[in-house]
């Protein structure tokens, strides 16, 4: 049913040590308690085939391109972005059944468009694998490239749920995409091939999209939650809002950094005076969406390092990635935990030690 496979494109670029990568941090020796991340990560080189990963499996990709900003006339930097990401994660600590693999670079080329196809073509890849490609960004036109990814890859339009500020459903100029663009594409590939569009939008600020955009979103049939929805007795009615967006859909989730307050994320194109703050309630929807075992893929967006402050957004987004794979443990954990209970219930009845699990 699904098409042929794309080949990679000339603007990939595997993964080199030493040149494009800064996967290093503090090395505490190579036993399993010390490990960090920096020392458990695997290299692959897409252009050979990836073997099919069983547990839960991040593979990096890196979208250094900022050609979606500048063409949206936002501030420039973001293609710095995935080199920024991963010298925050290197030192954080391995985490126990979640394999990480860096996967290389997807570079800018001759336009937003082409850059787009490239990073789908990279994401079909992994997610043929079995594996959560996890994109660090960039300008948010990598979103429509994630999207399209999945897309190909399990033959069906992903839902989009997309923590940002804007909504990113501009009117595609005839100069081509941008980063104000990904969800407008993914809308129109959904259009042209009569399946529903899926999008719900979280964080979104008033003030940070006109009204067309709103009417647009509208028409899109889009979920929208404002950060009022991010209240601890909110989480629940959001939560219910977000899985109505989805349904049975698959979700490209998507993290574009300026959702948050410039406080925590002052490193982004455009800061947002009162945006999220990454707190409980935060956290819950995120976890909530990871939980639901639906998520194929993430991108996280916008990083500007040169805007940065002590690199607060870069080790935010980091930490998001972190929080994204030990909710992905904590599944495995349960579920491993919920078997192991099973047979014990076969075997024995009531042990009165077996309640710490
Ligand atoms: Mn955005």
């Amino acid at each position: 049913m699904s098409a042929p496979i794309e080949p990679l494109p000339a603007n990939y670029e595997p993964p080199l040590k030493g040149s494009n990568l800064l996967w290093s941090g503090r090395d505490d020796g190579p036993s399993l308690e010390v490990r960090r991340w920096h020392q458990a990560i695997a290299f692959h080189d897409l252009h050979q085939p990836l073997d099919h990963c069983f547990e839960p499996t991040l593979c990096f990709i890196g979208y250094r391109s900022h050609e979606g900003v500048r063409a949206n006339l936002g501030r420039l930097g973001a293609e710095d972005g995935p080199r920024k990401l991963r010298e925050r994660m290197g030192s954080f600590p391995a985490i126990e059944g979640v394999s990480l693999i860096e996967c290389g670079d997807v570079l800018p080329a001759k336009s937003v468009l082409e850059t787009q196809l490239a990073l789908a073509a990279v994401v079909e890849r992994v997610v043929r694998a079995g594996a959560v490609p996890v994109i660090l960004g960039g300008g948010h036109d990598q979103a429509f490239g994630l999207f399209l990814g999945i897309a190909r890859a399990s033959g069906t339009a992903p839902a989009c749920v997309n923590f940002d500020a804007h909504l990113d459903l501009r009117p595609i100029p005839a100069s081509g995409p941008n980063s104000g663009t990904p969800f407008t594409q993914a809308w129109e590939w959904c259009r042209e091939r009569q399946q529903q569009f899926r999008y719900a939008a979280l964080g979104v600020q008033r003030l940070g999209n006109t009204v067309q955009l709103f009417t647009r979103a509208e028409e899109a049939g889009a979920t929208l939650v404002d950060v009022d929805g991010f209240a601890l007795d909110m989480i629940e009615v959001v939560m219910d809002a977000v899985n109505d967006a989805v349904d049975e859909a698959e979700i490209a989730l998507s993290i574009d950094l300026d959702v948050f307050a410039a406080a925590f994320a002052p490193g982004v194109s455009a800061p947002t005076a009162m945006g999220l703050a990454p707190d409980a309630a935060f956290r819950r929807v995120l976890r909530g969406l990871i939980a639901s075992e639906r998520v194929r893929g993430v991108e996280v967006a916008e990083l500007c390092p040169a805007l940065d402050v002590d690199d607060r957004t870069a080790r935010l987004g980091a930490a998001l990635i972190f929080e994204i794979a030990s909710t992905l443990a904590d599944l495995l954990e349960e579920e491993n935990s919920g078997a192991a209970e099973s047979e014990v219930e076969e075997s024995e009845d009531d042990d009165p030690n077996q309640d710490e699990s």
